[in-house]
């Protein structure tokens, strides 16, 4: 396959300061008049990039241009004699109903809307469309006024009125240059939520939040989402909102979470619409963190881009770490760490141990769809962090400020970000940046000793970054850890050098030993490291049981606390692995579940101590990997920590849950342990624990509790659970975004059959990505028991699901197939099936984005 090379780049040579786009909207037949004025600023050919688009008409300036003066080859136009200064009219006609790939202009439920990012603008008219190509829009849309009320685009409203024939137009200016991903279309019919806000310069912005007819009320989190995003952007970063208008448009068909494009966000419904009665509580925190995200792309993303999308990292890495901090302030920090942390292990410690590793940002990409990834997005976050605690808030603040004012208007590079930080902090971050162009997850080893008679603790600390694709050798990179001296009473204790018993070691070396002198006399202490989880890594150390279950009693970073008992859970489940007939360790689970109420004044965080660490995690440490002997492992110890917890789930979920109820983290916390208890309930695996499942599910009073129970149900087979699953249903049908959830929980627990028989279902819509990965990803990415079961059967109906997926929108389909990344960790009947499967795909034949997935993974 063809690849796209950083080493490659050149700047465009041309400057297009201003373009005027006219649509005139067709469902199958939409013209798109576009008028650019072009300038050029340095050698080189007039290339513009356009895909399946019907050329009518081209001028430059004002004169048709003949046939032998331009080229259309390979996607790309070119013009050979250009001006050094003309303007440019090109008309072409595109097919937005045929549109399936959901990239560029489509329709989704008989409304027109957008989706540039990455490559999208191509498929809408000829463009130079690259980041690094900033211009100011002026957008003017007409359409058949009945049908298609509103009007949207990025920036603010202009003129607008009626035309002939029972159409009308509507006219968008957007001030700010920007890069072609980022321009947005929407039109049709919607109800809209309206607010306003007023920014710290005492601007006043008009917000609207677009969804279904009849669906207003459901856009009221969102919103309120919203407003607290432009105030945290202000207060923590100083940042204001820079147009009169905010508009947000939910639409069912998405295949990205949301887009930013300029003033008008395009959300996948999923997280825009809720209401109590029909949205859990992690959709009411999804879509707040996920508006929080968007909004923030305005200053990391928007005003400041990239300038090619090897530089992806540079806005997705640092926005994602800028919607978990506002995550965190608005909620609890210590439960956001552990959320964001699970997600991260589960998803890019996965992805960085397999065939489709690749650095933060990479060298080379083969399609670029394939690269908004785990990787990118939260490793990338993860090196901010890190970077925070390498320099410290103040100069990390102080370096973010510095990149505002010198790299506002710019289409710019992690070099230029960096530069900033070296400017504020006085540091030299080349060694920093390493963590940018290798893949892998850093293994740290910590081994200590224990001088008595000096009342001296030795650090000796190391760290290894195993092979990657194409990256055998690895170079060490500074690894921050925030450490603590624990006194085993909840305290600390003091050292030379450490600040209340605590400190940053910065490991950036191979190998670095660290002394810690205390003063004589004291006992030995224990050690706290990677507090917080202040790096990315996976840390080593020589402890075991007695020795973790006593650090997790000494620690006082909630963190450590929680990871300790993952630590301990996951060995235990590679012994029950190993030892078929041995118990689970009762000491062992009974400090689990002391844990648990040591912690239930904190809900949130008591739930998290429940979850065990899941199968696909168990799969990175454990070659070959046997998912069905770790599922059925990790399952008895979960059974026994229900015995273990058997009176605290009956008065927990014997208290009636809050009500009214409402969105907080306060009462989000409180359904948290309640459904944890669910949870546990499930696991127990009894006929009462089935009957007390589908009491709870008939009383349930939110969406949070009655999912909770329809989940643990599932793999309970009886009347309890066939009659869960059809009232659900029955009571649900209407609402697509809770029927994406019935999918979900079904195909998360069942066999190969139940996922054949969903993707057979009347509501299983091939052409929605949400209902597609409702089955497919539920069950390829969360059962991976079922999904590498030996008899290849999950690989099989996972693959042909992909091969449709694959005809209509190949981004999508490439997302799936990742699910077949840990292929070559698994126990050889699910590998050799695996391959057989891959394989077969591959001679198929795919998309490109689908063929660079399947190449990478078998290679
Ligand atoms: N840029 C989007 C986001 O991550 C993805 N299209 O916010
Ligand atoms: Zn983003």
């Amino acid at each position: 396959p063809v690849s796209v090379k950083l080493e490659d780049y050149t700047p465009y040579p041309f400057e297009i300061d201003s373009v005027s786009l006219d649509f005139s909207l067709e469902l199958e037949a939409t013209r798109v008049r576009t008028k650019m004025s072009v300038r050029r600023v340095r050698p080189g050919e007039f290339v513009l990039d356009g895909e399946g688009l019907t050329l009518n008409d081209i001028s430059i300036d004002g004169s048709p241009l003949q046939v032998s003066d331009y080229k259309i080859a390979d996607n790309k136009l070119t013009i050979a004699d250009v001006p050094d200064t003309f303007t440019l009219e090109t008309d072409v006609t595109i097919n937005p109903k045929a549109n399936t790939a959901l990239s560029g202009l489509y329709v989704s439920a008989g409304r027109f809307c957008s989706q540039c990012e990455a490559t999208g603008f191509r498929r809408i008219t000829y463009w130079p469309d690259r980041p690094d190509v900033m211009s100011r829009f002026h957008v003017r849309i007409d359409a058949d006024k009945a049908t298609y009320p509103i009007l949207l685009s990025n920036g603010t409203p202009g003129k607008a009125g009626d035309l002939p024939g029972g159409r009308h137009f509507a006219e968008w200016d957007d001030p700010h240059p920007k890069p072609s991903y980022l321009f947005a279309l929407c039109a049709g019919d919607y109800d809209v939520w309206r607010d306003s806000f007023t920014t710290m310069n005492g601007d006043h912005v008009d917000l609207g939040v677009y969804v279904d007819k009849g669906q207003a009320d459901r856009a009221e989190w969102a919103m309120e989402s919203l407003k607290a995003s432009m105030k945290w952007d202000e207060e923590r970063f100083g940042r204001a909102y820079d147009l009169g208008v905010f508009n947000i448009v939910a639409v069912r068909d998405f295949n990205f979470g949301a887009m930013e494009n300029k003033g008008l966000n395009i959300f996948n419904s999923a997280y825009v619409l809720a209401s109590p009665d029909s949205a859990t509580d992690a959709d009411f925190e999804a879509i707040e963190s996920i508006v929080g995200h968007e909004y923030f792309h305005n200053w990391t993303g928007n005003r400041i881009t990239c300038r090619d999308w090897f530089q992806l990292c540079l806005k997705e890495g640092l926005t994602v770490f800028r919607d978990q901090e506002f995550s965190s302030d608005l909620r609890s920090r210590p439960v956001q760490r552990i959320k964001d942390v699970m997600r991260l292990r589960a998803r890019q410690f996965a992805e960085d141990g397999g065939p489709l590793a690749h650095p933060v940002r990479p060298q080379a990409y083969g399609s670029i769809d394939n690269l908004y990834t785990a990787t990118v997005y939260e490793k990338g976050a993860e090196l901010i962090r890190a970077l925070t605690v390498l320099i410290g808030d103040d100069a990390f603040n102080k370096g973010m400020q510095i990149y505002f004012d010198e790299y506002d208007g710019t289409a710019s590079t992690i070099e230029d970000f960096y530069s900033c930080f070296e400017k504020a902090s006085g540091k030299d971050l080349s060694q920093f940046r390493l963590w940018y162009a290798q893949a892998g997850t850093p293994e740290v080893t910590v081994v200590e000793e224990w001088d008595e008679a000096k009342s001296e603790l030795t650090l000796t600390l190391s760290q290894k970054t195993p092979p990657t694709p194409k990256q055998d050798k690895k170079k060490p990179v500074p690894i921050p850890l925030r450490a603590a001296l624990l006194d085993g009473k909840g305290g600390h204790v003091e050292a030379e050098g450490w600040q209340d018993g605590e400190t940053v070691i910065v490991l950036d070396k191979a190998e670095k030993t660290v002394k810690v002198n205390l003063s004589k006399g004291s006992a030995r202490p224990l050690l706290s490291i990677n507090r917080e989880f202040s790096a990315p890594v996976r840390v080593r150390r020589d402890l075991d049981k007695a020795g973790l279950l006593k650090l997790a009693a000494a620690e006082t970073d909630p963190f450590n606390i929680w990871d300790c008992f993952q630590s301990l859970a996951k060995t235990e489940i590679f012994r029950l692995l190993d030892e078929p007939q041995s118990p689970p360790d009762d000491a062992l689970v009974s400090a689990m579940a002391d844990a648990v109420r040591l912690n239930e004044s904190d809900p949130a965080f008591a739930a998290l101590l429940t979850v065990l660490p899941d199968v696909g995690e168990l799969f990175q440490d454990r070659e070959p990997a046997d998912p069905a002997g770790l599922d059925s492992a990790r399952k008895r110890l979960r059974k026994a920590f229900a015995e273990a917890l058997a009176g605290d789930i009956t008065r927990i979920l014997e208290q009636p849950s809050p009500t009214p109820f409402k969105p907080s983290a306060e009462q989000a916390g409180t359904r948290a342990l309640r459904g944890a208890m669910i949870g546990l309930t499930g696991a127990l695996g009894t006929p009462e624990a089935a009957s007390q499942l589908k009491s709870h599910f008939d009383s349930a009073s939110n969406m949070t509790e009655s999912l909770a129970c329809l989940r643990s149900l599932i793999p309970l087979p009886g009347k309890a659970r066939d009659e869960a699953i059809e009232t659900f249903y029955a009571r649900w049908k209407d609402n697509p975004l809770v029927i994406d959830k019935w999918f979900a929980v079904q195909a998360g627990q069942g066999t190969a059959e139940d996922a054949r028989r969903l993707s057979e279902h009347p509501d299983f819509d091939m052409s929605n990505p949400n209902r597609v990965r409702s089955v497919a990803a539920a069950f390829s990415m969360t059962n991976l028991a079922a999904f590498h079961a030996p008899d290849g059967k999950g690989h099989e109906v996972i693959a042909d699901i992909i091969q449709r997926a694959d005809k209509l929108n190949p981004a999508l389909a490439a997302r799936l197939l990742t699910s077949f990344e840990q292929w070559k960790k698994l126990e050889p009947k699910a590998r050799a099936s695996a391959k057989t499967v891959l394989e077969r795909l591959q001679e198929a034949g795919l998309s490109k984005n689908a063929m660079d997935i399947v190449t990478r993974a078998l290679d």
